[in-house]
C-alpha cells in the first residue's frame, strides 16, 4: 500500500520498523482480526525510511486513523517519533532484541519527555496482544457492537482457565 493512500476505512495502522518486527506484531494483527477490526500492518522505519515516517505519521489522521500501534526494537525510535508527527494515540510495543533481550526497546519507548505521550505495553508478544486489546477497548468506546465482541472475548478467555492444575500438559 502506498504510504498516502487512504486507511479505507480501517481505525488501526499497525507501524513496525522492520520486517523482522512482523513476527512480534503479527500477533496485533491476529487480535484485531478476530475481534473484526479493520487494521493495516505497514514497514516504516525511523531510522532506514525516515520520509516514510514522516509521510505516515503527517497524513494518518487525516487518512482516516484512529490509533496507531508501533512496534520497534533495539534504538526503538519509531513510536515516540510516530507520537511527535500526529495526534494520534499511539501505542509502542517494544520489540525483543538480540542483544539486550528488548529492555532497549522498552527503555527507547517508554522514556518519553512530558508532553508527547507513548502509551508503552510490555516487551514482545504480550505487548503486542494487549496494544491491540488497548485499541480495541478505547474503539468500543463509541462502538457497542464491537464493546460486545470485546466482552465476549473476555468472557471466552475467563472460560478457558482451568481451576486446577494439571499433570499431562
Ligand atoms: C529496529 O531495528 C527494528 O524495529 C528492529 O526491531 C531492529 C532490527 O531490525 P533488522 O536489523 O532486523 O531489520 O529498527
Amino acid at each position: 500500500m502506498p504510504e498516502t493512500a487512504a486507511s479505507g476505512g480501517k481505525p488501526v495502522a499497525i507501524i513496525m520498523g522492520s520486517q523482522s518486527d512482523w513476527a512480534t506484531m503479527r500477533h496485533a494483527a491476529e487480535i484485531l482480526a478476530g475481534l473484526d477490526i479493520g487494521h493495516e500492518a505497514l514497514i516504516v522505519s525511523a531510522h532506514r525510511t525516515p520520509d516514510r515516517l514522516y509521510d505516515f505519521a503527517r497524513s494518518a489522521r487525516d487518512r482516516g486513523f484512529k490509533i496507531i500501534i508501533a512496534g520497534a526494537g533495539g534504538a526503538a525510535h519509531l513510536p515516540g517519533m510516530a507520537a511527535a508527527l500526529t495526534p494520534l494515540p499511539v501505542f509502542g510495543v517494544p520489540v525483543e532484541s538480540k542483544a539486550l533481550s528488548g529492555v532497549d526497546s522498552l527503555h527507547s519507548i517508554v522514556q518519553m519527555p512530558g508532553g508527547i505521550p507513548v502509551g508503552t505495553l510490555a516487551i514482545g508478544k504480550p505487548g503486542a496482544i494487549n496494544a491491540a486489546l488497548l485499541a480495541a477497548a478505547v474503539l468500543a468506546l463509541n462502538d457497542p457492537d464491537l464493546a460486545g465482541r470485546l466482552d465476549a472475548y473476555r468472557a471466552r478467555q475467563t472460560a478457558a482457565i482451568a481451576e486446577r492444575p494439571r499433570d499431562d500438559v
